[in-house]
């Protein structure tokens, strides 16, 4: 594997120092700043499957991907294709059109719990609206969410656990108010008795318990055997709407997302990524009984000048037929499969030292002693540092993997067996190199 020693960054480097002057840290995402693993950011101008280019004509097995949309690889031809003939008809009417029709009926017809949805414009506003609907249907105020669990920048979820069990939460970023955190009580993840307590403690006057079946926001944290069926039981029992946060998990663990793949029903389900195939897109959906207090029929208020907006919704439509036309889950799984037979042996020689952890097409990297990632603290043990260093490593030989630590990686269907045996031999010669 040539290590590209002294890769050329300079135009990268030049719309950097330009980006500084005109936005926040030179991005329009925090993460993408490569704050946590050092260096600076590379602008990247193309992609086309699993590869990306930047401005300097460096080439990249990018695991990125988005940060998830991109399970059909970058520039998919049909998805670009149905992006190109909506732009051509116009970009958009603020008026209902039909491929918000069509898509609504491809997704509802994968997720048996929405009955109906509403789409939006990012999963923030996903989230956003599932716990004012929430709130408006039953009437009660609090919402649970789980420390660690990302789910969008709305001020009531920028909430950090406290020191206690189950905690009233704690801005989790200035400009948040106190009273803006009142509501949002925070547990821990995979622990039913610190749901069942919370619920009790507050019985009566909690909405909703949002949070992601498969946190990937905080590193990837699998559910224990039978924790999301405790979680819908316990939710039962309390009378409290169980919300899934399924803007990462829907359409890839599964085309009925982790609600599919583990046999548990949410009462709201929050979607995006993958559902816009790369556009701008999130939605929330519902049963019926549900769904009838959003206006106009109901007096939730929720809107959006490009929801729905043809551009997104088309990209969005050519995804789902395209992920059912090639047999994507099994192309993924395949993929999947393949990535950790070859990035075993490689692994084996750190047992102890890096941890590989993988869920179908999503995987996480943890620089850390353990053999599990259950928790919030088994993450914390991680060495991020390392990860910087292995992040940089892998860089330069060819492979973009999520710029930080806490984030997840992810496979597409264009990953083939040469990207996947670069990455093992880059793999190999990057942990040899920090690790030696
Ligand atoms: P957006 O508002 O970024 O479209 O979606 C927010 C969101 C909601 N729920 C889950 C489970 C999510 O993962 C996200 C956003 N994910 C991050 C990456 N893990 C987006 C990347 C970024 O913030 O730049």
């Amino acid at each position: 594997m040539r290590v590209k020693e002294g890769m050329e960054i300079g135009r990268s480097r030049e719309l950097y120092r330009r980006a500084q002057e005109l936005l926040p840290g030179g991005v329009n995402s925090p993460v993408r700043a490569f704050k946590s693993v050092g260096g600076e950011p590379l602008f990247i101008q193309k992609g086309k499957g699993a590869r990306i280019w930047d401005e300097d004509g460096n080439e990249f097995i990018d695991y990125c991907m988005s940060w998830g949309p991109l399970i059909l690889g970058h520039a998919d031809d049909e998805v670009v294709a149905a992006v190109t003939g909506a732009a051509a008809k116009g970009t958009s009417f603020g008026t209902p059109n039909r491929y918000e029709v069509e898509i609504a009926e491809a997704v509802t017809g994968r997720f048996a719990s929405m009955e109906k949805m509403r789409f939006v414009s990012s999963g923030t506003e996903a989230t956003m609206s599932a716990i004012r609907l929430a709130r408006g249907y039953t009437g009660k105020e609090r919402i649970i969410k789980c420390d660690g669990c990302y789910h969008g920048h709305a001020d009531h979820l920028l909430v950090a656990g406290g020191s206690g069990l189950a905690t009233f939460g704690t801005p989790d970023s200035a400009g948040v108010t106190p009273g803006n955190a009142r509501d949002t009580l925070v547990i821990p993840y995979n622990d039913l008795g610190a749901l069942e307590e919370t619920l009790k403690r507050h019985d009566g006057t909690v909405a909703a318990f949002i949070l992601e079946p498969v946190p990937c926001n905080y590193g990837l944290i699998v559910p224990d055997a039978g924790y999301l069926k405790g979680v819908r039981e316990l939710c039962d029992r309390h009378g409290v709407l169980l919300i899934f946060d399924e803007v990462i998990t829907g359409l890839r663990l599964a085309p009925g997302g982790a609600q599919e793949y583990f046999g548990v029903r949410a009462d709201i389900t929050t979607l995006g990524k993958i559902i816009g195939g790369g556009l701008p897109v999130g939605a929330y959906g519902a049963s019926r009984e549900i769904m009838s207090l959003v206006a106009p029929e109901g007096p939730v208020y929720q809107a959006g000048t490009l929801s729905g907006n043809p551009l997104a919704m088309a990209a969005g439509i050519a995804t789902l037929r395209r992920l059912e036309a090639i047999d994507a889950y099994g192309t993924l799984q395949n993929r999947a499969m393949r990535l950790k037979q070859r990035l075993g042996p490689v692994l084996d020689q750190y047992r102890g030292r890096v941890l590989f952890l993988q869920l179908e097409s999503i995987f996480a990297l943890y620089f850390n002693s353990g053999t599990s990632v259950r928790n919030l603290e088994h993450v914390k043990a991680s060495d991020m540092k390392l990860f910087a260093r292995f992040h940089g490593e892998m860089l330069k030989r060819g492979v973009y993997l999520s710029p930080s630590g806490y984030e997840v990686g992810f496979l597409s269907t264009t990953h083939g067996d040469g990207e996947i045996e670069r990455t093992a031999d880059a793999a190999a010669e990057s942990l040899r190199e920090i690790l030696k």
